[in-house]
């Protein structure tokens, strides 16, 4: 019986190995598959951060070559317009004839006298109520009498209105001759040595240089050194093109005034945030078929800032050196421009911040008082 039970155990004991042995396998095959996996796993983990590593790597590699070959040679325009901004364009000029004109036969502009013209005369009429002692009132009258010149009219007219626009300049009490020459300047204030950046972004445009101020109890004046000459730049360049941009400040106060950057007829700048009035200045070009002429000329435009409609959409005053006896000339030594105190609201003691902005949108501040 012991030795049944022996031998029965025995059996029971081979029958155990025999399975044992089978999930043993199974164990270390399941074991090998498991480990297999890890290692796969472990391997994506690897090329993973092997990736990351290149990665990191390719960042820090292309360190930014700072040296003079990557420096622009000239800095971009600030700030990047969203939109392109449009250059300045002078309004177009009639042309400004002794007396009417017609063509002949051949196209030929001749000069012909005709009857007086019941419009002109009461444009006259008005300009002559206009007058008074007051210089802004003597401008006005001019103006309106520049308004005159290219209506068709009589000879006797026309030589009656150049005779006027020459009488009002003696009243319009300007303190120096407007001609772009700086001969006659004295006691002026200097601005700043360097409008913008020296040089220029466009070939075409004009490296503005030193600007001067003085006041006396009627005018602000400017003068804007430049190079090249508004003439100069018109005998390689005829067309017309951007010389600056001028805001006033009136308060100081960047919390009042412009609210946002005009692009259209503006710098496109934030430089004219909290401005009050935009006297923009365009450089035009002319030809005259009548007069048989051409050249080039500078205007300024002044406008104030509007609350309700958002933008410098106040016309103020328009110049051109183009008209006689204009607030605005160019010669060999620069820009010359008269700005009516009145204009801008200011007076004796008083105080304001003048910005200017050149071709290439770069800003000058200051602060000017009037004395
Ligand atoms: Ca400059
Ligand atoms: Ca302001």
């Amino acid at each position: 019986m012991a030795r049944r039970s022996h031998h029965v155990r025995g059996r029971l004991k081979s029958q155990s190995f025999r399975y044992i042995v089978p999930v043993l396998l199974i164990i270390v095959l399941i074991l090998a598959v498991i480990y297999s996996r890890f290692d796969k796993d472990e391997g994506a983990n690897d090329i993973a951060n092997s990736a990351t590593k290149t990665n990191i790597t390719e960042i820090k590699t292309p360190e930014p070559q700072r040296g003079p070959l990557l420096q622009p040679l000239f800095e971009p325009r600030p700030p990047p317009p969203l939109e392109p901004i449009p250059e300045l364009v002078p309004e177009p000029h009639p042309e400004l004839p002794m007396a009417a004109q017609k063509q002949d036969s051949q196209g030929v502009a001749t000069v012909t006298d005709v009857a007086p013209n019941p419009e002109t005369k009461a444009l006259i009429e008005q300009a002559m109520t206009l007058i008074s002692d007051e210089p802004s009132s003597i401008v006005d009258a001019r103006t309106k009498l520049i308004e005159a010149l290219p209506m068709t009219m009589s000879r006797q007219q026309r030589t009656l209105i150049m005779d006027q626009i020459s009488a009002l300049a003696d009243k319009m009490l300007l303190s120096i001759k407007l001609d772009g020459l700086f001969q006659d300047w004295h006691n002026y204030k200097v601005g700043w040595p360097e409008t913008g950046k020296e040089g220029v972004y466009s070939e075409h445009d004009i490296d503005i240089k030193e600007f001067y101020y003085m006041t006396d109890n009627n005018y602000l004046y400017l003068f804007f050194k430049c190079t090249p000459s508004i003439l100069e730049r018109y005998q390689k360049y005829s067309f017309s093109g951007t010389f600056a941009w001028l805001y006033i400040d009136s308060d100081s106060n960047k919390d009042t005034g412009a609210t946002k950057i005009i692009r259209w007829g503006g710098s496109g700048n934030s430089a004219m945030l909290g401005t009050e009035y935009r006297i923009s200045v365009p450089i035009g070009v002319y030809i005259s078929s009548v007069l048989q002429s051409s050249g080039c000329h500078i205007e300024y435009h002044m406008h104030k800032w509007d609350s309700s409609s958002k933008d410098f959409s106040i016309q103020i005053r328009k110049e051109s050196s183009y008209h006689p006896n204009s607030l605005i000339a160019h010669g060999d030594d620069g820009i010359e421009i008269a700005l009516l105190l009145s204009d801008i609201q200011m007076s004796q003691g008083q105080k304001f911040d003048f910005i200017c902005l050149d071709a290439a949108h770069y800003a000058n501040r200051i602060q000017v008082k009037i004395e």
